[in-house]
């Protein structure tokens, strides 16, 4: 692919040395992850050829959008609402944060002890191998946790267009409060960098194409409830990394194939693995591309994935927004209320998410948790503990796994897995 995009990459003031090196070992990655799985459902080829092309054809196509006049937004948070940039016919993009790149030059800006996500976002920044960062007409970052918080205030200087957004920390009314208000100015924002005033009919679109998207993901979480499982834990999280780049119509399409493939197979009770194999619920930090490592172990270890209790998978997608709202206002009073359920770990107290994996642990008829936190996140390292012991009072098997993007505990890691899928089955 390479050539065929040199030139669109140097427009966009790639290091086209730097990015053929991210490209070979995504590729690798790729091959050695994904493709040499069995059993994969076919309609997974369309995610294959997503994958393959990640950098080349999306990245024109969202270059073409951006010649007939449309914006891209980028974004590192499901919290950034997509209804109202889908409602001013922009295009909002999840920037990958899942792999290690130039770090000396980002531990120049960031102390050692940052974690992974937040460092990848300024490796994949500062090393100039981001098709997405470079396409984008603005970035949002959202004061989340402190992390992210802090460093925006240097990524800010890096970039043409930031625009900070405002997360509250408690779901009290003033956190509401708060939100209301910090969803009203991104909408401004966009308004402003597109030029297009967004009225109702505007923000119901918006907010009809984004549920569509979840709406086929549910189809697809909903199937993987069967035992045996119809589809492996890895390409159920890869869909869940695509929603964050496709072209939102073509991606909903393609979700209900996977579905329609699935369904003929649970009526045939075929599965992705035995029956037999150990159930897992994944819970904790986000997945980005193309952070496949742990679920990779996971698998490899003779294991099925059944959920993801993360923003790459359920607590990101989870709620639906109601669109019956005539007005603006209502239909924005809508869109807090969607995202106010959204129980990342930076809010505080946060009880909804220890019911909510509970919840999903029965739904989808697990045998243990892993509970994931990368290095250093503080919100979601200090609340793996109350997780672990509200699974415990419902006899719950978990297993607490801390890392990050690098390869190198990844023996030890296998030990671990492989010792508590022992103990659930
Ligand atoms: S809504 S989970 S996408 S903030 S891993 S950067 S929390 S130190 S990613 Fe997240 Fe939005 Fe919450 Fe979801 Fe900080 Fe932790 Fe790093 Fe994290």
């Amino acid at each position: 692919m390479s050539e065929q995009y040199e030139r669109m990459w140097e427009g966009l003031g790639l290091d086209l040395g730097a990015h053929d090196a991210l490209l070979e070992v995504l590729g690798k990655g790729y091959q050695d992850i994904y493709l040499a799985q069995k059993n994969r459902p076919e309609a997974m080829a369309y995610f294959d050829f997503v994958m393959s092309e990640v950098h080349g054809l999306r990245i024109r196509e969202l270059l073409d959008e951006k010649a007939a006049g449309r914006k891209v937004i980028g974004s590192f948070c499901v919290f950034v609402p997509e209804e109202i940039v889908r409602a001013a016919d922009a295009t909002l993009v999840g920037l990958c944060t899942g792999a290690d790149f130039a770090m000396e030059e980002v531990e120049k800006l960031l102390p050692r002890n940052t974690c992974s996500l937040i460092k990848s976002a300024f490796g994949f920044k500062l090393g100039k191998v981001c098709p997405y960062i470079e396409a984008s007409d603005m970035l949002v970052g959202e004061n989340t946790c402190d992390g992210k918080k802090k460093s925006f205030e240097t990524l800010k200087d890096l970039v043409s267009k930031f625009h900070i957004m405002d997360i509250p920390q408690m779901k009290s009314v003033e956190g509401r409060a708060l939100l209301k208000a910090e969803y009203l100015r991104f909408k401004e924002a966009v308004e402003k960098l597109t030029g297009i005033t967004i009225d109702a009919g505007r923000l119901k679109k918006g907010i009809e194409i984004v549920n569509n998207k979840r709406k086929a993901i549910h189809r697809l979480a909903s199937l993987r409830k069967a035992n045996p499982v119809p589809i492996s834990g890895l390409d159920a999280l890869l869909v869940n990394q695509v929603y964050f780049y496709d072209d939102p119509a073509r991606f909903t399409d393609s979700v209900n194939k996977i579905c329609d493939e699935l369904e003929v197979r649970i009526e045939k009770n075929e599965g992705v693995v035995p029956e037999t194999s150990p159930r897992i619920l994944l819970s904790g930090c986000p997945m980005a591309v193309p952070n496949w490592k742990l679920p990779w172990i996971i698998e490899t270890c003779g294991a099925v994935i059944v959920g993801e209790e993360s923003c790459v998978g359920e607590r990101g997608t989870r709620n639906l927004t109601d669109d019956t709202g005539g007005t603006v206002d209502e239909l924005m009073e809508a869109i807090v209320d969607r995202y106010c359920k959204v129980d990342c770990a930076i809010f505080t107290p946060n009880p909804d998410r220890f019911e909510h994996i509970v919840e999903m642990f029965e739904q989808y008829q697990a045998d243990g948790v892993i509970h994931y936190s990368l290095q250093f996140c503080q919100p979601y390292l200090m609340e793996s503990m109350p997780v672990e012991k509200a699974l415990e009072a419902k006899n719950i098997p978990t297993l607490r796994i801390e890392t990050d993007y690098s390869l190198e505990d990844v023996g030890q890691l296998k030990t671990r897995v492989e010792a508590f899928l022992e103990m659930v089955k």
